[in-house]
Order: C-alpha cells, then structure tokens, then sequence
C-alpha cells in the first residue's frame, strides 16, 4: 500500500509554509487561516448534466441485461410506475440467487464518449438495500475500466456520479490502465451486498446523462486564534474561530465526537466569531455552513483534538505510525504531531534509487537528511524499509542476479552506516509478490527470489552491525499469505530474519467478523511449523475513510483502529503493530489510497480524525502495560493487561449495537472510553462498539 512517489500530491505548499515555525502547542495569540475539511458533497452538488443520454419518455426502450454467467437474473423494460421526469424510467427487475463467485447485475445501450472530462450520472430509486453501484467503459484497445458511482444508498430517488478520469480498476485490452479515448458504455452495474446475498426485487433508472464537474464555491475562510499543526489542543483549552465569506450569513454548530453540542452561534458572513471549549479530551468539530439565497452555499469543518499533555510521556512500545517522509510527502512537523498523540515509532523507506544515485556511491539526498535528522532530534524510532529497483541492477527490476543481490546487500549495509544512531531496524523490501512499487518491472517476484535476496541482506547487514534488527518477509498479504510466508523463510533460513511481518488488510470488514486473529494465528503457526521462531510484525493495516467501496466513516475507522490493536496485542506471537498510516496522502474524496489517514492531508493543516485520538489514548492509557488474557463472552471481547504498576488494565467492547454489559469483580478505581473521557465505574460496565477502558487493583473479569 506505499505508493510510488510518482502518484504522490504535491505538498500543500502554502500551509507548509503557514506552518513552518509554529511549534506545537505554540500560544501565538493572533489570527492565522486554516483550511477546514471540505464536507462530502452529494454528487448533485458535485456535478452538471452537460449531455442528455437517455429520459426514457421514448417509445423505443435501448437498454438490455447482459445475461453472461456471471449475471444475476435481469429483466429491463419501460415503467410508467415510477419515474423521476416524464412519464417513465427504465425499471430493472433482479434476482440474485447467492453464493455464487460472482453475481451482478449489468444494463447497457450504445453510448460513446468521444473525449476526457466528462462523467456518468443518472437518477435511480432502490428500496435502500446498499448495493454497490458501479459504471463500466471499454476503450479503444478494448481494455476495461471500472468505476464506483459516488452513492449514498436510502429508499427512494437519488443522483448518483462518476467522473470518468477518477479511480478505478481496470482489466484486458491493452492493460496500460490509461483510459484511451473515445470510451464506449460497457454498462450500469448493480452488485450484491455480498457473497451471501440472495433476493429480487426492482429499482429503476432515469435521466441518465454525460456529467461534468461543477464549479463549486470556495470563499468561505477560516481563521484561528493561535493557529498549530494539527490542531492538537490540550483539555480545557478553547477554540476561537473567526469567518469570511461571499454570502449572507454564517452558522456554525460545535460538537464532540459522541454529538453532544459544545456551541453555535449565526452571525453576518464575514467578521462572525465562534469560541467553543473542549472541557475533556476526544475530538471536537465546528461545522460552518455559508449561507446565501440559495440558502447553504459552503459546509467546512474545523477539526480539533483534546488530547491530555502528559500522552507524549506514555510512549507506546507496541503501536507505531505508517509514514511517507521517504517519498517527500509529508512535512516534517508531522513527526511532531505524531510525538504529540504518543506515538514513537515510524515505518517509513529510504528508496535504493535515491541511496545508490551513482553505482557504488551511497548517499542519503536532502529529503531523506532531513527527516533522519528531525528523527534524532525527536528520539523517533524508524523502520526502514529497504525497497524497490536499481536502474544499476537487473534493468531496474526485482533483485533477482547474484549481482543485483549483492547491490542491493550493499544498499543496505550502507544505509544502515549512513542511519547509525538514528535507524536500528530495517524491514527487507515491501509487499514483494505484490508488486508494489514496482509498477510491473520485469523479474522474479515469487517466494523463494525473496528467500535468496532476505538471506544475502541478512547475512551482509549483521555482519556489519550485528545489533540492527533485520525484519524479514517484507509485508505479505492475501489468501496465500501464510504458505507464501512459509515458502520465503524457508528459502531465507529460519534463522535470517529477528522479525517477519505481514499485512493483514480486510477494511471495511470489522476485526472479529473477519477473523483477524484467526488469519494471522495461522500465519504465525505456518511460520513456527516450517522452524522460524522469529515474531509476527504486522507492518501495515487501515481503515480507509474514502466514500465508495471499501470505504469506512470516521467512527467505523475509531472503532476498528482501536479493536484491531487490542486483538492483535492479545494475539501470541504478534509483537508489534504499524497502523496505516498517519495522514491521507491526497485531496480525493473517492480514493482509498488518499483516505488512510489517521490525520487529514496536510492542505487541511494534518486536523485529527476520531481514529487518531482514539489510537492516542489506546497507546497512551496501554504504554507499558503487558497483555495477560483475552476474552470472548458472545458478542463481548476483553483484554486484560498488567500494568507496570501492578493495577489490572480491562479493554472491552461488543460487536453487536444490542445493550451489553461486563461484570467485574472488584471495582474499578477508573474507567475511560474510546477517546479517553473518564466514565463512571462500577462493577457492572455497559459495552458498546466503541471499546472502553477500566483500571483497579485486583479487578477482573466476573464468571
Ligand atoms: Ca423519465
Ligand atoms: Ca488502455
């Protein structure tokens, strides 16, 4: 899931500047702008129709059902019944029987796409069953692109969009993944729920049109009073906030992450100010709507976090952030914002393309100087990946010659020289039978290749700094992942590597109904039968908070984060997690990849989503504190950690939204929820989604 440099956004050149300067928790009491997180337009709001494809109000009906084998059951006809212009819309009648590899529904007609910039949209009404809706093109090389319509499922009539040269997969033609113009409608596509999902039923289609963007407006600003990175603030501390805007009035509403209203106020569209407090930590949201004639022009949110000051002190051995300081994408005061939420530990990369710029020269080039440095100075400890291509070795493919595994052994033993002090642990390669970062470079990208370039790089690293700790496997993932885990160690050595890692993806799917610790206890054992005795790193896993397929809402991702890392802690053989990642890495509201953040993408000054403060109070509350027990009471989990202390430390939550309770025996002496709000205790807790925390001596969980 690193991305290649290539496909990275610019950084926000101006908030960079903005910030630079501004300590964290800085008290420069002056006004200083900020760019609010945009709210997630409907796509009415996001798009025009430019071309009329189809109202249906003609006789002649030109849409029809594929009826391929991978089809559910479709029928297609003009209905009168319902209809959002005219007389009629195109009713589509399903059935889905289940179970099947692949089920969906796919209605198309005629309709080319003769140059770029345009988008799908139409009109459609569902009974409200969330089923992914998705447009397909081919182009002129037949190749096939795919992509997820922005949708927001209710019951009855909605707009739904795409923009044609946005995200989306692609497959067969010319496999160059580049959308060649002129494009030809494949189809509408309506898919299941899921694997499981059998039913019928009928939704309906209308005005189906060529879209394109809609010149949004963008004039409300925002300022604060003793603007920081991140807006980190301590609890207790207040928000002011100032407004300008082209329109008539302001209005803004202030609240924490539970709802629960903390301000609001109205006020004339420029000169308004808001102050609201943060009395306890979590994370705060001021919504500011512009208004106008046409009565809500702009919606931005100034995020907030209230995170108490003592976190950065409570280090968490366990947790650590996914970062991009390696492909220059990230300012550097993130690695202070990260120090504030507790967070010590940063995987990140040193690319063999900019470490061996001439061949047999290594040098670290000024970025990466820069964030080694801000790393020492900070007593950030980095993993390094050590990854991709040479253009010196193998054509710049994978590392497969005895040459190029000697280059790349050399790579990492001078990187290794060149970090002393700073970088003790480096991760060999990422995602190697994957492909990421590679782009679809020639070479051997299969187990065993790996096995022999982990044993070179091993052996010529500890040779040379025997202290440095050598992570091997390189994140491996996917249904194969623990056979393909056994396969590299093998070929490796069991004894070429202090650590292995993998990268157990399954967002949006929660922990326990996907089977996390099931998935990765069978890795961890493949790894111990073929006799590797090194532990499980977890070197990636996220929740992105794109909308569309995949996607997460913010508290999904909160809730996740913080379940993922108390059932991996309390996982045998799991020593270490690194969360993916600190901070969306684009503006994209559509694209997984630009939405893993727990922090907004630095144009929006790097605000907290809840997952962040939420993943700062597990470390901070769970900072040297060791997992003695787990457990499953039905839909209820809980973890029990020692604390250094010797006070018991309870985590517990339910998968179900039905009212739960934990019994104790003994009282705790202190209980907090997810974002660290102090609740009241007692020996009889109740659960919710949202794990909460509960400290005593002697406490534990009632039979
Ligand atoms: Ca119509
Ligand atoms: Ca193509």
């Amino acid at each position: 899931m690193l991305l290649q440099p290539s496909t990275r956004p610019q950084v926000g050149a101006q908030l960079a500047v903005l910030a630079a300067g501004i300590a964290l928790g800085a008290t420069a009491q002056e006004w200083q702008g900020t760019r609010c997180v945009l709210a997630a337009l409907p796509p009415q709001a996001l798009f025009e129709v430019s071309r009329s494809v189809d109202d249906f109000e003609a006789a002649d009906l030109s849409w029809q059902p594929l009826r391929g084998d991978q089809n559910a059951r479709t029928a297609t006809q003009l209905g009168r019944a319902q209809k959002h212009s005219g007389e009629a819309a195109l009713r589509v009648d399903y059935t889905f029987l289940g179970g099947r590899p692949l089920e969906y529904v796919q209605v198309t007609r005629p309709l080319e796409i003769p140059e770029p910039g345009l988008g799908l949209g139409f009109w459609v009404r569902t009974d409200g069953t969330p089923f992914p809706l998705r447009v397909r093109f081919t182009d002129t090389s037949g190749e096939t692109h795919q992509l997820d319509l922005i949708d927001e499922p209710a019951p009855g009539w909605r707009f739904v969009a795409v923009a044609l040269d946005g995200p989306g997969t692609a497959w067969g033609g010319d496999g160059n993944n580049r959308r060649d113009y002129p494009l030809k409608l494949a189809g509408i596509c309506i898919d299941r729920t899921g694997v499981e999902y059998a039913g019928q039923g009928s939704l309906w289609i209308d005005d189906v049109g060529l879209v394109a963007k809609r010149q949004v407006p963008d004039t409300l600003r925002v300022a604060t009073l003793g603007l920081r990175f991140g807006h980190v603030y301590e609890p207790g501390e207040s928000v002011a906030l100032r407004f300008t805007g082209q329109g008539q009035r302001v209005r803004w509403t202030a609240t924490d992450d539970r709802g629960t209203a903390c301000g609001q106020g109205e006020g004339p569209a420029t000169g308004t100010e808001a102050r609201f407090a943060m009395p306890v930590p979590g994370h705060y949201t001021c919504r500011v709507e512009l208004l106008g004639d046409g009565g809500v022009l702009e919606t931005q949110d100034f995020q907030a976090a209230a995170v108490p000051a003592d976190t950065a002190a409570r280090m968490s051995d366990f947790v650590g952030l996914n970062c991009h300081f390696g492909q220059n994408a990230y300012p550097l005061e993130c690695m202070d914002l990260m120090r504030r939420y507790g967070i010590g530990r940063i995987r990140d990369e040193m690319g063999w393309v900019y470490v061996e710029k001439d061949k047999g020269q290594y040098a670290l080039p000024d970025h990466l100087r820069k964030y080694l440095a801000h790393a020492a100075v900070l007593r950030m400890r980095p993993l390094v990946i050590l990854d991709y291509h040479s253009p010196h070795y193998d054509q710049g493919g994978f590392p497969n010659s005895p040459e190029a595994v000697a280059g790349f052994a050399n790579y990492a033993v001078n990187l290794v020289r060149l970090t002393q002090g700073t970088v003790n642990e480096v991760e060999v390669w990422n995602e190697w039978i994957g492909g990421c970062g590679m782009n679809g470079k020639p070479g051997d990208h299969g187990p065993e290749a790996y096995g022999r370039l982990l044993a070179a790089t091993w052996s010529a690293v500890k040779a040379a700094h025997p202290g440095v700790t050598v992570v091997g496997v390189g994140g491996e993932y996917g249904k194969d992942c623990a056979q393909n885990v056994t396969r590299m160690i093998a070929a490796a050595g069991t004894a070429s590597m202090d650590a292995f890692s993998i990268h157990p993806y399954r967002y949006p799917r929660a922990p326990e109904e996907s089977a996390l610790t099931a998935e990765v206890s069978g890795t961890v054992a493949a790894a111990r039968a073929g006799g590797a005795t090194a532990p499980a790193w977890i070197t990636e896993i996220g929740y992105p908070t794109h909308r569309g397929q995949g996607g997460s809402t913010p508290a999904a991702q909160a809730r996740h984060a913080v379940r993922t890392l108390l059932l991996l802690q309390a996982t045998e053989g799991v020593q270490r997690v690194y969360w993916y990642d600190l901070k969306d890495d684009g503006l994209s509201r559509e694209y997984n990849e630009h939405a893993f953040g727990l922090v907004h993408h630095q144009e929006y000054n790097c605000a907290p989503k809840p997952a962040m403060v939420a993943v700062s109070t597990f470390a901070r509350l769970t900072a040297q504190a060791q997992v003695t027990g787990v457990r499953q009471l039905g839909e209820a989990y809980a973890v029990t950690y020692r604390q250094a202390d010797g006070d018991v430390l309870i985590a517990a939550w339910t998968t179900s939204s039905e009212g739960t309770s934990l019994r104790l025996t003994g009282k705790p002496a202190a209980a907090w929820d997810m974002m660290g709000r102090r609740l009241p205790a007692g020996v009889t807790m109740p659960l919710a989604l949202e794990p909460i925390y509960m400290q005593g001596n002697g406490i534990r969980l009632a039979e």
